[in-house]
C-alpha cells in the first residue's frame, strides 16, 4: 500500500521490514524510502536531525515527526488501529505475555545484532571482534531457545491471534543463525514464520525484504 501518510525510513531486510508488516497489517497508509546500510550508523547525516543512532526502523509520522525504536512504534501503531491486534488489548489475558515477548525480542535478543554486526565498533583488536561476533552469536541461540521453551504457539505465538510477535519472529528468523538453524532447534518458532509468510496480506512485505521460504 503506498501513500502520504507514514514513512518508513528503512534497508531491504532489516528491522525495517517489521514496520512494514505492522503497517500493511493494519492497514495504514505508508511509503518506504530505501537508505544505504553504509549510510546506518551513530550521527550518520543520512539521519540528521530525525534519528542520532542512525538506525532503521524509523518511522515519519503523517505530521512529520520521527520516531524510532520498533517497539515504541509497534505500540504507537496499535495504539492507532487497535483492530489490528498488532496488540491485544489492556484487558486481553495475553497481554502481559505480549508486553513480556516485545520487550525480550528488541531488549535482549535486537541488541546482540548491535554488538555482533559490527564488532569493531566496540573492540579494536581482530581477535576481540571475532570473540565478540562469537559471543554474541551463542547468546542469541540461548534467548532464542529460551523463547522456544517456554512458548505453545497455536498457531501463533500468542494463540488465535495474529500479533505484531509473529512478525518480530518472523523477520528474526531470516536473520543470524537463519532459517535451517531454527528448523532444527526452534521449530515453534520456525513454525510460526513459516504460516506468517503464506499470509497473503503480508506476503508483498516479506517477498520485497527478501523473506521467501
Ligand atoms: N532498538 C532498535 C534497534 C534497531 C537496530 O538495531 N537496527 C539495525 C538494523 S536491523 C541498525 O540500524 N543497525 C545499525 C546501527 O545500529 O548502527 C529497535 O528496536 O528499533
Amino acid at each position: 500500500m503506498a501513500g502520504n501518510g507514514f514513512t518508513v525510513i528503512g534497508v531491504k531486510g532489516y528491522g525495517s521490514s517489521i514496520v512494514e508488516a505492522a503497517l500493511e497489517w493494519a492497514g495504514l497508509r505508508y511509503a518506504i524510502e530505501q537508505v544505504d546500510p553504509k549510510d546506518l550508523g551513530p550521527g550518520s547525516p543520512r539521519f540528521a536531525g530525525i534519528n542520532p543512532l542512525g538506525q532503521v526502523p524509523t518511522l515519519l509520522l503523517p505530521d512529520g515527526t520521527a520516531m524510532t525504536e520498533s517497539a515504541a512504534i509497534i505500540l504507537h501503531l496499535a495504539d492507532i488501529a487497535p483492530e489490528a491486534g498488532l496488540a491485544p488489548p489492556t484487558d486481553d489475558p495475553a497481554r502481559q505475555a505480549f508486553l513480556r515477548w516485545l520487550v525480550f525480542l528488541v531488549a535482549s535478543i535486537y541488541p546482540t545484532f548491535t554488538y555482533g554486526d559490527d564488532p569493531s565498533r566496540f573492540v579494536s583488536s581482530e581477535e576481540a571482534q571475532r570473540e565478540l561476533r562469537r559471543a554474541t552469536n551463542n547468546q542469541r541461540k540461548d534467548l532464542w531457545q529460551f523463547v522456544e521453551a517456554n512458548i505453545a504457539p497455536s498457531p501463533w505465538l500468542l494463540g488465535p491471534g495474529f500479533s505484531a510477535l509473529d512478525i518480530y519472529v518472523t523477520a528474526m528468523n531470516h536473520w543470524r543463525p537463519g532459517r535451517s538453524w531454527f528448523a532444527t532447534n526452534c521449530p515453534k518458532l520456525h513454525g510460526i514464520a513459516t504460516a506468517a509468510l503464506e499470509l497473503p496480506k503480508l506476503k508483498p512485505v516479506w517477498e520485497r525484504n527478501g523473506f521467501t521460504g
